[in-house]
């Protein structure tokens, strides 16, 4: 499968700044590195595999060669607006699945989009500082296009879009759709709009939940996408990040 070139993403990409690399370690450290040397916002690094892709806490992202987006926005918003990067950029995937007809994707509190409670997209966001003068951000997002896990614990924890969607996908659209949904949503980032086209697609409100060894029911999220959380003792306890399990979901 060859619809990720060079010539392809300069055609679906226009005057955007990008770098497309065939193999990469991670495509958030080359993006760092682009960003520090002054790339704009907006610019993009492309990646058909990462040999070493990073989840959050030092955990591997999985991205074999022809099955997957890997890409790292440059962006740089006001310091106040970090903690909503990784809520634009779930809910920016939610609705490129949506475009092409997936109507069954939800997020999981905080940014891993899921179909029908299996993974098909990480965020990881990570801050350039220079002192204390934020840089920017490289916004990296991985998502399952088609890819075959052969691991099968994370097999049954992920999905692919094509599986989804039923029909092959255009990579190269894909990424056209996602970063067209960031560009509408960037200059909104601190709005109520934002965070309320995120929360309607968060999936599992209502449900008792553990984050950071904490359990209660997710009962709502706050304006910087804390979650909010009742605990059997009556008391509201707010988890600003964190990995979450659901602890009612039937299995
Ligand atoms: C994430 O971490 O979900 C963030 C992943 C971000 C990946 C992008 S790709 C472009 C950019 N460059 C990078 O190097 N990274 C970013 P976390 O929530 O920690 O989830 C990691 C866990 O998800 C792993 O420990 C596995 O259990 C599982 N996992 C690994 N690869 C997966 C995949 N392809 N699909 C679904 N789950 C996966």
């Amino acid at each position: 499968m060859s619809e990720l070139t060079q010539e392809r993403l300069a055609a679906v990409l226009g005057t955007r700044p990008f770098q497309y690399h065939a193999s990469l370690g991670s495509s958030n450290d080359i993006a760092q590195g682009w960003l520090r040397e002054g790339a704009e916002a907006g610019a993009v690094v492309i990646a058909d595999e990462q040999r070493t892709g990073r989840g959050r806490l030092g955990r591997t992202w999985y991205t074999p060669p022809d099955e997957a987006l890997a890409l790292s926005l440059i962006v740089r918003p006001e310091p106040r607006g970090l903690s909503r990067i990784s809520i634009l950029a779930a809910l920016a995937v939610a609705e490129m699945c949506e475009e092409i007809g997936i109507d069954s994707v939800r997020i999981k509190w905080p940014n891993d989009v899921q179909i029908h409670g299996r993974k098909i997209c990480g965020v990881l966001p990570e801050a350039v500082w220079e002192g204390d003068r934020l840089l920017g951000v490289v916004l990296g997002i991985g998502v399952n296009v088609r890819v075959q896990f052969h691991d099968a614990e994370l097999a049954s924890r992920a999905t692919n879009l094509e599986a989804a969607a039923g029909r092959t996908l255009d990579r190269a659209d894909l990424i056209a759709r996602l970063l067209g949904r960031i560009d509408v949503w960037l200059p909104q980032l601190m709005s109520l709009d934002l965070l309320n086209a995120w929360r309607s697609r968060l999936g599992m409100l209502g449900q008792m939940v553990e984050v950071e060894r904490v359990r209660g029911i997710a009962e709502s999220v706050d304006e910087n996408g804390a979650l909010l959380m009742r605990l059997p003792d009556g008391s509201l306890h707010r988890a600003l990040a964190g990995d979450l399990w659901l602890l009612d979901d039937g299995h």
